[in-house]
This record gives C-alpha cells, structure tokens and sequence, in this order.
C-alpha cells in the first residue's frame, strides 16, 4: 500500500522519484509519428531506425563509404552497412546507437548479433497498431504530439480524404513551408484556391490567414509550429517577420492556438549528408524578448537548438508568462547536456517548465528517449527534493506526484487549453 501522505525520509526519496516516474504516463508533446490513418507515413522497425539520421552522422565517421556511395545502396543494405560499423565493429555507446540496443532488449532480440536477420522477422511479423501500443506501453506515453505539413502532397492528400481524431495522436500544424519556404511554396496555395502572391501583400495575408483557418479546422492542432535559423532576426524588415506579424501570430491569437518557435537551426550545412547535414548556432534571443513583450495575448512554446541559449532561456521564461520553454532539442537530448539544462531550470523556473519531447521519427525510438529522460531526470529530481528537505520542508509521494503531472503533463495541457 502507497503511504501517500507521509513526509518521506532522505533514504526513501531515489526509490519513490524512481517508481512516480516509471508510474506516470507523459505527454510526449512534439514527435514526427504518424496515427495510422495516415497510413504509410509512420516510420518504425529495425530498418528505420539504423538509418535515420541519427546513426547515419555517426556512419559516416566510423567507414570508409562516401555518402553518395550509401545512399545508392537500398535502405536494408545501408541498415546493414550501419550496423557492421557502428555495432559489430565498435561498441555502440553514443546515445543513438545504445539506443538502438535499448529498443532490441526491450523486445526480447538480440542485441549481440552479427546481422539483422533476427530483428527483421520480429519486425515483419508485427502490425503497426501492435507496435503502437507496446511502443507506448515501454516508453510510459499516452499521446504523442504529431508535426503535420499542410504542404506536404501526400499527407495534405490523407487529409483532404478526411482523417478521424486519433486522442493517441494530437495534431500540430507545421509552418515552415510558409514561413521558411514560401517563394517555393506559395503557388501551391494559388493552385489549391488562395489569392496569394510572393510579396504576401494585404489581400494575400488575409488569404493565408484562410488557409491557415482551414488547416485547423481540418487538423484541429493542439499547437501551430515553426523551425527557425540561428540568425532569426525579428527586427529586421524581414519576409519572415511580415508573416509573423501580419499573419501567423494573429491566426494564433485568433485560434487560440500556441505558437511553437524551434530556433537555432542551420540546415544542410553539409548538404551530401541529407538529413544528417544539418547542425546548429546560437540565436540572439532579443528577437524571442520582442515577440514575448508585442504579442501578451499570444502564447510561445520554445526549445532551443544551442547548448549556450539555454540560461538565457531560463531568464526569459521568469519575464514571460508566455513563454514556455520545452525539451532539449536534437543534438541537446543527451545525458550530459539533458542534465545541465534540466538543473537550471528547476533552480531557476521551479515546475513551470516541459522538461522533454522526443522528437522520435520512427516508433521505436520513443522506448529508449524515454528511458533516457526518466533514467537522467529520476536522480536530478531526488537531488532536488532532498535539498528541499535538508533546508526544512517534509516531502510526501503525493507531492512528487503531482510535481511530476504538472511537468509532464499538465503545463502542456495548460498551456494548450485542452485535456490531452
Ligand atoms: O525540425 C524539427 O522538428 C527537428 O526536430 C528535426 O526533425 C530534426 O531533424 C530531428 O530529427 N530532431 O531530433
Ligand atoms: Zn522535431
């Protein structure tokens, strides 16, 4: 029986942070999972995996191959090529690669082996739905925040057929395309019916503004969302800033949707790696402080790319009720850095925070991101409670329960205005 209300002591606190965490089932707020009604789009399976990018970086510095040598080679062959060099002929101790072993325990497969022979019939003798639910299971989610392209032909097809609400998957209406690539986009909103033009003069905005209207109707997102460079300028007289601006922003306040801001990424800096060359840089974050402070009725979500924002984040987010710094992005989803950013922000923004997404692209990477997250978070959770106790205050397990839903689940739900 669970003594809920109790002070807990010192020696107690690692097993019950431990057993709080393993319990409560997080929202994993932004993913690049499909529900299967977009059938085809979700990635999962051994395959998959070895070869997203994650493991193809880490390739191409452990063999021989050149990039346009693996990928003229079929998706099994590059799985196989990765899984000699980063697994057979090096022990796989980065994070991606561990990860790998994580996800081939969890379901019982080998993690020693020469090839993938195993792992493959496991993989083709499950459906997706199985997978699906043991995935969720395993990594301790009830959702996973989807990232929708209203641009992208083959998804914006699924859509426009009519896609039932799937609660496992809430939907997030993505921008980039507008935002980030419009001069290649715009005529596709021309095409579909939208006055639009490559200035995005005043006719166009309010155009777009219908187009996003229409998106979220159909979508019914949680969030809207956009990557960002590392030079995001919003003071300069900049195309991206007039849509911000004239567009997005209102339709945000409007649809009362959250804006998600992803910034400090510098794609394709290598361009022949594909999705593997893109890397990082550090934002001038008065562009963030100037949203914050013009938009009060608009509500940002924000992780950043650069290890060196993450402080200033934190400062940030004590100005701004508005700002709701979440995860530690891609190349930051690391023990080492997770730890750092995780710290400061308890020292600095208490429970207001979201402490991770997993950004997952193909299923099974949410068993061993989440592993992570609880394995890295349980001891920097203890540590903090223990302090707590240590300068005077009784810590019970109900209140460690209900700091561990605010983190991860109720400051999303709070800030998105819906119950996920
Ligand atoms: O733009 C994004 O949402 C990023 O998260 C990209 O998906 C990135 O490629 C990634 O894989 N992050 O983990
Ligand atoms: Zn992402």
């Amino acid at each position: 029986m669970k003594d809920m209300d109790s002070a807990l002591s010192v020696a107690q606190l690692p097993a019950v942070v431990d057993a709080v965490l393993a319990e409560t089932q997080f929202i994993d707020m932004h993913t690049h999972l499909f529900q299967p009604a977009l059938k085809g789009l979700m990635c999962w399976g051994i395959d998959e995996l070895l070869t997203y990018h994650y493991c193809e970086a880490e390739f191409f510095r452990s063999a021989e191959m050149t990039p346009a040598e693996y990928f003229a080679l079929s998706k099994a062959e590059r799985a196989d090529r990765i899984w000699t060099a980063l697994f057979v002929e090096n022990e796989p101790v980065s994070e991606a690669t561990r990860g790998v072993i994580a996800v081939l325990q969890t379901f019982g497969l080998n993690p020693n082996t020469g090839d993938l022979r195993q792992a493959r019939e496991f993989f083709s003798g499950r459906t997706l739905e199985q997978q699906i639910e043991a995935c969720f299971r395993m990594a301790g989610i009830s959702a996973a925040v989807m990232t929708n392209d209203p641009l992208d032909g083959e998804e914006a097809g699924m859509w426009k057929q009519g896609v039932a609400a799937d609660a496992r998957f809430p939907a997030v209406l993505r921008l980039d395309r507008v935002l980030e690539g419009w001069e290649q986009n715009y005529e596709r909103l021309q095409q579909e019916g939208y006055a639009v033009d490559r200035s995005c003069g005043r006719h166009s905005s309010a155009e777009l503004r219908r187009f996003l209207a229409d998106w979220a109707k159909r979508m019914n997102p949680v969030y809207m969302a956009v990557s960002l460079p590392d030079n995001f300028d919003y003071t300069g007289d900049e195309f991206r800033s007039h849509l911000l601006r004239e567009v997005i922003l209102p339709a945000c306040e409007e649809l009362d949707l959250p804006l998600s801001l992803m910034i400090g990424v510098r794609r394709q800096v290598n361009p022949e790696l594909r999705l593997a060359g893109d890397a990082l840089g550090r934002a001038d974050l008065r562009s963030l402080e100037l949203l914050c402070l013009e938009y009060p009725r608009n509500r940002f979500l924000v992780s950043l790319l650069s290890r060196e924002n993450q402080h200033e984040l934190c400062v940030y987010a004590r100005k701004f009720r508005n700002l709701l710094p979440f995860g530690c992005w891609w190349f930051l989803n690391n023990g080492s850095i997770v730890e750092e950013i995780t710290r400061e922000r308890l020292e600095m923004l208490g429970l207001s925070f979201i402490p991770q997404h997993s950004d997952a692209r193909v299923l099974e990477q949410v068993v061993y991101k989440w592993r992570n997250t609880r394995r890295t978070l349980a001891p920097i959770l203890s540590e903090s409670y223990r302090l707590l106790m240590e300068d005077g205050r009784a810590v019970t397990r109900a209140a460690i329960e209900r700091d561990v839903q605010r983190l991860f689940r109720g400051n999303f739900e709070q800030f998105v205005g819906r119950k996920i």
